[in-house]
């Protein structure tokens, strides 16, 4: 018997960009083929299967019309609902509305997970494996969840699978949202969601911990930082696991350069990117300038090197400039001793080129940081309108 374990597949709109989200799409298609004809017994998801509790209605009908050809081959899919997968300041999520249509289980649905002083879960026994799950933070509950938890463990099954959607602490406690001693004990494989690197064999008790990844790049880092994407195939028989295999999914061909700007002006950096342009059939590009330029780092026209970039082919173009300065907007030593906080915060946006409704904008958002946001979204109208007359 084999599952597949897949997770954070982010349906919905990651980018301002149609071909990357159609990319995003196309990976979970690619996902569903496989189980298809490999005839995978189940699938189990560890959240974040939609990027918005409140995802588009075309992801809601694409991802409908992917879960029917899945129910049509016979094989369930169960899903936790993801940190993504609530809508803020709701409490169900996207997940139970197809739970309810029969496309998938919802391993928090009211019949599976009861909140009290004690925890109660429960969880589904499919092809001798026993599948239980706890879902993805959306509040401090789901802290709390995992110190109260008692979990009906079928123990005839071959196999137990807990998934969760956390950082756990093994990863590093800077990124952590769980500690992972929090997690129950019992299980032979934990699938893991939230984090979007990529992890295999992490030792727990008498199991497994393993986070597949995104099943798609879902922004410049991870382009930048994972070679792949994929899921996991694991194989099992009344022994238990047998095998795992990371499935790697086809994504497209990236170009990353590096560009350091050390004493160049804006227009040589200009030039020297078109230089390493090259035609090309949709892949992506990521430019990552640092150094110090010898002028303004508003100068380098990003607007015309992306259009020569889509025009070369490619279908996603990040260009990524926070570790490149000029000489003028450093801040100096002698003013962090001697002026306030905020005329350096000031000095510094308007060195940046932003003008005085962007600074205002900037400034008040550092400010208030931890305000309710009904004040905040109040307070930058006013900010819009008062400066609408004045010209940039
Ligand atoms: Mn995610």
């Amino acid at each position: 018997m084999k599952f597949i374990h897949v997770g954070d597949t982010h349906i919905g709109q990651v980018y301002k960009n149609d071909t990357r989200n159609n990319d995003i799409k196309n990976a979970f298609t690619q996902m569903i083929d496989y189980a298809i004809s490999e005839k995978i017994d189940f699938i189990v998801h560890s959240g974040d299967l939609f990027d918005s509790g409140t995802p588009p209605l075309e992801s809601l009908l694409f991802v409908t019309d992917e879960l029917n050809r899945l129910k049509f081959a016979g094989i369930p899919l169960f899903v936790i609902p993801g940190s993504h997968d609530v809508g803020i300041g709701e409490e169900e999520s996207i997940i139970e509305l197809f739970h309810k249509n029969n496309l998938l289980t919802n391993l928090n649905s009211k019949k599976y997970l009861k909140l009290g002083e004690e925890v109660k879960l429960k969880g589904e026994t499919y092809k001798e494996a026993f599948i239980c799950g706890i879902k993805g933070k959306r509040s401090k509950v789901e802290d709390e969840i995992f110190k109260k938890l008692k979990i009906d463990i079928d123990n005839s099954a071959f196999i137990k699978i807990f998934a969760f959607h956390h950082t756990i602490s093994y990863l590093g406690e800077k990124f952590k949202d769980l500690d992972t001693e929090s997690l129950p004990k019992g299980f032979d494989y934990y699938a893991a969601g939230h984090w979007h690197g990529h992890k295999e064999n992490i030792e727990y008790d008498r199991g497994i911990i393993q986070y597949p990844g995104s099943l798609e790049y879902c922004d410049e880092k991870e382009i930048v930082d994972n070679p792949n994407r994929g899921f996991f195939v694991i194989a099992y028989d009344q022994n238990g696991i047998n095998s795992i295999e990371y499935k790697i999914i086809k994504t497209r061909n990236k170009q990353i350069f590096g560009i350091n700007s050390d004493n160049k002006k804006p227009l040589d950096i200009e030039n020297e990117i078109i230089n390493k342009l090259s035609k090309n059939d949709g892949d992506i590009l990521v430019l990552k300038l640092d150094g110090k330029l010898d002028g303004k780092t508003s100068e380098i026209n990003l607007v015309k090197i992306k259009k020569i970039g889509y025009e070369l082919g490619y279908s996603y173009i990040s260009i990524n400039k926070s570790k490149l300065s000029d000489k003028d907007t450093d801040i100096q030593e002698d003013d962090i001793k001697t002026k306030e906080l905020s005329t350096i915060e000031y000095e510094f946006l308007k060195k940046k080129g932003y003008n005085e409704k962007e600074i205002k904008i900037a400034r008040y958002l550092i400010d208030s940081l931890g305000e309710k946001p009904d004040e905040i979204k109040k307070e930058l109208e006013a900010i819009f309108y008062s400066y609408d007359n004045i010209k940039d």
